[in-house]
């Protein structure tokens, strides 16, 4: 069995400087959580940010779901990022030729280049999406992740998909920095492992979301990092719930840790 390794000595190993800093705030702040921040109110989202920043190592975007976006709300959030120190990562699932990605991450409205640290693919354009992305100017040398597992009900990225896309990270490993996935899929301490559809309890929602607990995907699955979203925004006290959050995710990867 490979040795799990703290975060500190990761974030030695990692020679991308976007993975070295995720893991040295996680071991600063004692965090494994991102927010999964899908509200669609600037105002109300840069207030949940701020509220629940002590907690989180990565807050996660949905940057077209805002209905009023601005470039003040980028300006905000980066201002937010650095006062907390937390990394964002934009989740806009690029999914195309790598033509098209190179517009569809550099231009248009939000110019994602411009401030996210991490973006994330699809692999079923094959690795001309990799190609794209990566020959697009970053402001903060953004790193990818491959979407190599979800987490709803009957998706597709199963089996030999999976496998290829593992293979694909490997290949790549001067841009992508890991995976969305629901389990460890690679031992290389450089490739990180992040996995949404967690909650304090298992369940679903009723549009094919299936959700695991903080000990299964962390502990159990070896996943390095949960992403939460309306398990913190929906909460009463969001603050307060990603305080729960942030302790049980710390404290299931020190039970991986030790056992
Ligand atoms: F790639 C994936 C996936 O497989 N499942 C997801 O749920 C991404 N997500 C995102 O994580 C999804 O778009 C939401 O932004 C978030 C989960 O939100 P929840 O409210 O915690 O269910």
């Amino acid at each position: 069995k490979p040795k799990v390794l703290g975060y500190r000595e990761r974030a030695k190993l990692c020679s991308n400087p976007i993975t070295q800093r995720l893991f040295e705030i996680m071991e600063k702040k004692r965090t494994n959580l991102a927010l999964s921040a899908d509200l669609t109110d600037s105002k109300q989202l840069l207030q949940l940010i701020d509220k629940t920043g002590p907690y989180i190592c990565i807050v996660k975007t949905h940057i077209d779901i805002l209905e009023d976006f601005s470039e003040d709300f980028i300006e905000k959030l980066s201002q937010l990022a650095s006062k907390h120190e937390f990394l964002i990562f934009e989740d806009r699932k690029f999914a195309d030729i790598g033509n098209t990605v190179v517009h569809q991450f550099s231009g248009g409205v939000y110019h994602i280049s411009n401030w996210a640290h991490i973006i994330n693919a699809h692999t079923v354009p094959g690795a001309g999406v990799i190609q794209g992305l990566k020959m697009v100017k970053t402001q903060n040398g953004c790193g990818c992740l491959l979407i190599a597992e979800m987490s709803s009900a009957g998706n597709l990225a199963t089996g030999d998909y999976t496998q290829a896309t593992v293979k694909m990270a490997e290949e790549n490993k001067d841009f992508v920095i890991g995976f969305i996935s629901v389990s460890n899929l690679s031992p290389d301490p450089e490739l990180v492992h992040m996995t949404p559809g967690v909650q304090l309890e298992c369940g679903r929602d009723d549009l094919g979301q299936q959700y695991l607990t903080p000990s299964e995907v962390i502990t159990r699955r070896g996943s390095d990092v949960i992403i939460v979203g309306r398990g913190i925004y929906q909460a009463p006290d969001p603050a307060e719930a990603a305080r729960q959050f942030q302790v049980a995710g710390y404290d299931a990867f020190v039970a991986r840790l030790t056992e």
